[in-house]
């Protein structure tokens, strides 16, 4: 087991981390900004260094100043918690060179991964279902042409560098497909440096149902069952849970089977997530693979009791899985608010500012992870969520009752969240039932 772990992160998941280190008896080396400097958390760290000036381009995404202090601080393992460098290859395999252990996949695998049609065509050599489209990347527009006729419009055109939302678009029809083709192309080239594409069918209305993964270096790969994310707004997470509600019990097997499937045949290691999209008709499709913890990972640790930090850190150290797949049971239901400094009567704009006052809520499964207080100033420079709000009951209609009651506590004073919009989305019949697409938000909210 390491002895020492730099967290190359800052916020909720890097507290996250110290939590988990501090319970595993491992040291942590913490890093901050200048904007970060004086966070609290930081206190729970045996050290920390400031890596640079507030912007994330000059800090937290600073790729030499991480890696000097991870030599200075002495560390065998860099966490790279979630955002900034966990994706990214390149810092994977700088890691690697440094002989830091990287907690997390290979560089081989991410790379694959954060290839979408690769992603795609892996998927398809492990039999696992995706869109009709594309038989590789789009080479041209008569290629666009030809594929779109087989499937039928509308199609949604992919960037291969892209996911999570990021350069897609729809084509409802011949007329517009050229014209989408070019504007994707240009967008996944100004964005990624990269303008390969290829074509899917549109699936109208899906959910986001995703299957979180954990595999060691022994070839063990067990599922810890699915979470819908289906309640977002504009490819921002606002509400997680599991199980997923009203998905067949069939789908929801067969669908975790597929990710540990993909999982294998990617020789992926540690913790991912599998995500896929599910039709009106219940089948699903593979979209791509999150090479990462997320943030929404708590869902998954309490309906499972599985603890997925700790377990990332242990099978990065070489150590085996201690569970198999028959040991783990997913037992009631659990949701997770994000709480996020933003204004949503004002089309979420962020909400930065002074915590004037914070009353955090407790009691029977509820569970609080933030890294704020009061007095804490919630900087501008970073993603707006302050704290997650996640709650364990025997079922989805208790989980919904609780969250509420939390809710009620929470009061944050000082600054807008989210959590009165949370409020909202809790009481909506549809969301109630459990009928939740990922249009639903912006449907019921004319956000
Ligand atoms: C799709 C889709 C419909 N049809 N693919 C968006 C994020 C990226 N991970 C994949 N996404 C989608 N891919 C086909 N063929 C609809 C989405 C999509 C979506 C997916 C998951 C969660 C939220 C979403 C919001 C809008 C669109």
């Amino acid at each position: 087991m390491f002895n020492r772990i730099l967290i190359a992160n800052r916020g909720e998941i890097a507290l996250r981390v110290i939590r988990a280190c501090r319970e595993l008896g491992i040291e942590t080396v913490a890093i901050y900004s200048q904007a970060d400097r004086g966070s609290a958390y930081l206190d729970l760290a045996d050290e920390a260094y400031c890596v640079g000036p507030a912007k994330s381009a000059d800090s937290y995404l600073k790729v030499d100043r991480i890696i000097s202090a991870a030599e200075v601080g002495n560390v065998e393992a860099i966490h790279p918690g979630y955002g900034f460098l966990a994706e990214n290859a390149k810092f994977n395999d700088v890691c690697r060179q440094c002989k830091i252990d990287f907690i997390g996949p290979t560089p081989e695998a991410m790379n694959m991964l954060g290839d979408k049609n690769r992603a795609r065509e892996l998927a398809r050599g492990a039999k696992v279902p995706v869109v009709p489209g594309s038989d590789g990347l789009i080479e041209d527009d008569n290629e666009a042409g030809r594929v779109a006729h087989e499937i039928g419009f509308p199609v949604l055109i992919k960037a291969t560098a892209g996911g999570g939302g990021k350069g897609m678009r729809v084509a409802a029809n011949e007329l517009v497909l050229k014209t989408a083709l070019g504007q994707a192309r240009a967008e996944a080239e100004a964005a990624f440096g990269n303008s390969a594409v290829y074509l899917e069918k549109y699936v109208e209305r899906p959910r986001h149902v995703e299957v979180q993964v954990i595999a060691d270096h022994h070839a063990n790969v067990v599922h810890l069952w699915e979470r819908d994310c289906s309640t977002q707004r504009r490819h921002q997470k606002l509400i997680e849970e599991s199980p997923a509600p009203n998905l067949p019990k069939e789908v929801r097997a067969d669908m975790c089977d597929a990710a540990v499937r993909m999982i294998k045949h990617a020789d992926y290691t540690n913790a991912g997530t599998v995500e896929f999209i599910v039709d009106q008709e219940n089948n699903f499709y593979f979209i791509e693979v999150n090479a990462r913890i997320q943030v929404e990972h708590p869902v998954s640790e309490m309906i499972t009791g599985v603890d997925l930090i700790k377990s990332q850190i242990r099978v990065a150290a070489g150590e085996r899985l201690p569970f198999r797949q028959k040991d783990i049971q997913a037992n009631g239901c659990a949701i997770e608010c994000r709480i996020n400094a933003e204004d949503a009567d004002h089309d979420f704009r962020p909400a930065p500012g002074k915590i004037k006052q914070l009353i955090v809520p407790g009691g029977m499964g509820v569970r609080w992870d933030s890294h704020v207080h009061a007095g804490y100033v919630v900087p501008p420079y970073y993603d707006s969520m302050i704290g997650k709000l996640i709650v364990h009951q025997p079922t989805r209609a208790d989980a919904i009752d609780c969250m509420l009651r939390a809710l009620r506590e929470l009061r944050i004073e000082g600054i807008c969240t989210t959590a009165p919009f949370h409020e909202k989305v809790l009481r909506q019949a549809d969301f109630v039932e459990g009928w939740v697409d990922t249009s639903f938000v912006e449907r019921t909210f004319q956000t």
